[in-house]
């Protein structure tokens, strides 16, 4: 069979992305699961046009909750010409009933045991409606495609190494989506950081991790690490700050390439964090923490979230300022998300704070779902922007890059210039994250159909994966 693997996506900013930084791993995955006898092509709407007149004999599309307005109205346009299209992916797993109104079938949680049976079943015929997927045993997963990647991704070399997370942070959809903590064997993950087969030197040398929390498990971090060494790569991922702590992981990490680390600090509440049940985060120690990785050479990326039920505007706004204090290199600042199928989400429907006429463009990150404790929905937002604005003043952005290339490893330092002049850039250029209750409504923003072929935004100008 033809397979058209699509990564559905709606931009995020109000003129797109400038520079494609790193692909999802997704659908470079789902093709190399795919079993050899059929013809699989991989495209992601954030950098690809979507060819609606395509003549595979299956449309697979993935998506995460924010992207499914996209994803749907490409289900439609697909089955207005005939095709039988499938979905999996975050949102499907938790959105059953919904999905299956605009898909043929759909696959839940993760699809290493149930794709090929899905895929039997379509040339049979005897397509069923929803597949549930198992957590996989990791042992023996193929090396994504890359060969599949559009050249428009700037690095491209994304390795799973692990699923799960030991934590159950209250925002977090990983505790259900990927139960347990599963490994891959390290000589399979070396296998994958390996891969020299492209054009550019950087897309050689960058392996990013796309883990949930690489580093917990720490035999098995400091075997992968140790074979890592000869590869004389740098590398990234995400991990949690009990790292900090263990001076033998954090001295192997430098040896082995480390880069950059992505931490969830999300708060500098006490509340907050213990609504996020985050315990494994200590507000007295995340300047020390910050350093003994920095000490290293290591980038320190971090991911903040405004909207907790302590939060006020000012205490958003301060973050800009705590984040610099603290030393983070990237920060990543996001909207509390009420996600199907996380504990935030329960509470939050609970207490009947969720804006029900609010569609899932406003699941992207940067929109409001819900009723904050403390002010209105349109003044999280307004805290959201002037963070957001802060942070990526040209001043703020500036010292971050001039602090890294003076402490940094050259790798790092060059991420931290790459990264902070790519929001200063946005900043710059008032490209800022979209208001959807500004979008929502005009047709903008759910996939236009241009001449056959579907894209993400009104200009068709790339629109990026994001961190
Ligand atoms: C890597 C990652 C990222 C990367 C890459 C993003 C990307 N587009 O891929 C970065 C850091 C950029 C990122 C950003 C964001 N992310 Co993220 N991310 C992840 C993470 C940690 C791993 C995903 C992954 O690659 N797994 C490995 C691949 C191989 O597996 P997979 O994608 O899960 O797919 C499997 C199954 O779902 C299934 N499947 C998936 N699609 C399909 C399709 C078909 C047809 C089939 C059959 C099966 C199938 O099969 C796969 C193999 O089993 C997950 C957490 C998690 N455990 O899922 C969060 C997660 C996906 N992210 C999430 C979110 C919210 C975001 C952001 C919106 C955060 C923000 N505030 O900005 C942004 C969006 C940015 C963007 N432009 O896409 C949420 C999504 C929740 C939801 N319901 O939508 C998750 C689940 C984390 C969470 N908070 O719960 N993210
Ligand atoms: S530590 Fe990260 S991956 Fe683990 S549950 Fe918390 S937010 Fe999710």
């Amino acid at each position: 069979m033809k397979i058209d693997l699509i990564i559905a996506y709606i931009q995020r900013y109000e003129f797109g992305h400038e520079r494609d930084f790193v692909p999802p791993i997704t659908g470079i995955h789902l093709a190399a699961i795919t079993p050899e006898k059929h013809d699989v092509r991989v495209f992601h709407q954030q950098v690809d046009q979507i060819e609606i007149n395509s003549n595979a004999d299956l449309i697979a599309i993935s998506f995460f909750s924010g992207f499914a307005n996209a994803a749907y109205n490409l289900a439609t346009e697909f089955r207005k010409k005939g095709k039988t299209v499938v979905a999996g992916g975050p949102h499907v797993t938790y959105c059953e009933e919904e999905a299956l109104q605009y898909f043929d079938a759909i696959v839940t949680g993760e699809a290493e045991n149930a794709w090929p049976i899905l895929l039997e079943d379509v040339e049979l015929n005897q397509l069923k409606r929803i597949y549930k997927g198992s957590p996989c045993d990791m042992k023996g997963l193929p090396t994504p495609r890359y060969d599949l990647l559009p050249n428009k991704f700037f690095v491209k070399k994304v390795i799973q190494a692990t699923r799960g997370c030991p934590f159950s942070c209250s925002f977090c959809t990983v505790p259900s989506l990927n139960p347990g903590f599963r490994l891959r064997p390290v000589e399979d993950v070396l296998i994958d950081a390996s891969y020299d087969r492209f054009k550019f030197w950087w897309q050689r040398k960058v392996v990013w991790f796309w883990d949930d929390n690489l580093t917990i498990r720490r035999p098995y971090i400091k075997e992968l690490l140790k074979g890592m060494i000869p590869l004389n790569k740098w590398w990234l991922t995400q991990a949690s700050m009990d790292i900090a702590k263990d001076s033998d992981l954090l001295d192997l990490m430098k040896e082995s390439g480390c880069i950059g680390v992505f931490l969830g600090i999300e708060s500098f509440g006490t509340e907050s964090l213990a609504d996020a049940n985050k315990r494994q985060n200590k507000i007295s120690s995340y300047k020390e923490a910050v350093a003994e990785i920095r000490k290293r050479g290591i980038a320190v990326m971090a991911g903040f979230i405004a909207g907790f039920d302590n939060d006020d505007e000012q205490s958003i706004i301060n973050m800009a300022d705590q984040l610099m204090e603290i030393g983070i290199d990237v920060p990543f600042l996001s909207i509390m998300t009420p996600f199907r199928g996380t504990p935030i989400y329960t509470t939050l429907k609970m207490e009947g704070r969720i804006i029900e006429d609010r569609n899932w463009n406003f699941y992207n990150g940067y929109n409001v779902a819900f009723r904050p404790k403390k002010m209105t929905e349109q003044k999280l937002l307004d805290a959201h922007r002037a963070l957001w604005k802060k942070s990526f003043s040209l001043k703020y952005s500036l010292r971050r890059i001039i602090r890294a290339a003076f402490t940094l490893r050259m790798g790092a330092a060059f991420l931290a210039l790459f990264m902070n002049g790519f929001y200063a850039y946005k900043r710059v250029r008032r490209n800022y994250p979209i208001d959807m209750s500004k979008r929502t409504g005009s047709g903008m923003i759910n996939g236009n159909i241009l001449d056959g072929k579907v894209s993400t935004g009104p200009s068709q100008i790339a629109a990026t994966v994001s961190l």
